[in-house]
């Protein structure tokens, strides 16, 4: 039987590895020195890749592999993989919506609650032995608060759910109103953020979302309003953010995701009304398994003839 050759542009869990191994003939292109000679050498081969929301696909990757069927990947955002070129040579790409709604909008219930109730503030306050000096300051309770969440997909929609039980007053703003959601809907971002005391930013990432989170919706959001982001750093102006926080136009900003992850403007390391993470949302056992999971099997899907279970449609 012949053996599908599959280009993995990053590592992936050793658990979803050892199933790549397993099934196909895996060229590693992050182990390539020189990874244009590689491709030229490898290419014609490859029928498949396999990478992760951050790693993504190039065109110029593409291009090196004539013979390519199929893109698989780890992650929800595919922001990383040029979709048109890939549809114009008719590539199949997949991703792993649904298995991590949970997970991603649990992290972010998590930076709002930890962002309203101090919980880092909190934890420095008693390391930095200064509570032997007196109380922390009281903080914000989110009960009746005005939650704008920019992105009512699949993760927004959990993200609302959660937020319903804690009593938060849910807003959104997308492309269209949804009406048969409960929630206000908000045609404006910046009437939004004007009318929210949380932004919770959650939108995918691409061309239109680009920095649509810009000094008006910052200065909109205000002194005493808070930006969370565990969508893609590319759909904050991080330099504004930044600005921002430092000029006090904006109350504090919680953050998973950053414009050239893994480095982050050092200034905000410095800011006690920010709280970093090192892009987690979905960095559970459970669900990054589940998220392997679905990488295999779109895969084994595919070179076996049937339609895959979660492609990613362009536009
Ligand atoms: C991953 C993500 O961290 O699903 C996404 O879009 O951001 C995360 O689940 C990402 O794919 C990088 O591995």
């Amino acid at each position: 039987m012949e053996v599908i050759e599959l280009l993995l542009v990053t590592p992936l869990m050793p658990s979803v590895m050892n199933e790549l191994e397993h099934s196909y003939r895996v060229h590693r292109l992050y182990e390539a020195d020189d990874r244009p000679r590689f491709l030229d050498e490898v290419g014609n081969n490859i029928r498949a890749i396999a990478t992760d929301g951050h790693a993504g696909a190039s065109a110029q990757i593409m291009d090196a592999l004539p013979n390519l069927e199929i893109i698989s990947c780890l992650g929800v955002g595919v922001d990383a993989i040029d979709l048109p070129h890939a549809a114009a040579q008719n590539v199949i790409v997949t991703n792993t919506p649904d298995v991590l709604n949970d997970d991603v909008a649990n992290l972010a219930v998590g930076l709002l609650l930890a962002a309203s109730r101090g919980i880092v503030a909190g934890d420095r306050f008693v390391r930095d032995r200064e509570w032997l000096e007196g109380n922390m300051p009281l903080m914000r309770s989110i009960r009746s608060k005005p939650v704008g969440i920019l992105g009512l997909g699949r993760i927004g929609k959990d993200i609302a759910h959660k937020l319903e039980i804690f009593g938060c007053d849910i807003l959104y703003h997308g492309r269209k109103e949804q009406p048969e959601q409960p929630y206000r809907y908000y045609a404006d971002l910046v009437a939004m953020a004007k009318d929210s005391d949380y932004l919770i930013v959650i939108c995918p990432a691409n061309d239109e979302t680009r920095n649509i989170v810009d000094r008006q919706v910052m200065d909109a959001l205000g002194p005493e309003g808070t930006l969370i982001n565990i969508a893609r750093g590319s759909v904050v102006d991080e330099a504004e953010l930044v600005a921002a926080l430092r000029d006090g136009r904006l109350g504090g900003a919680a953050l998973d995701v950053f414009a050239d992850e893994p480095r982050v403007p050092e200034v905000l390391f410095t800011m006690d009304n920010v709280i970093l993470q090192p892009h987690i949302g979905s960095a559970t056992v459970e669900t990054r398994q589940a998220m392997g999971d679905l990488v295999i099997r779109n895969l084994a899907l595919h070179f076996s003839g049937q339609p895959v279970a979660t492609p990613v449609v362009a536009g």
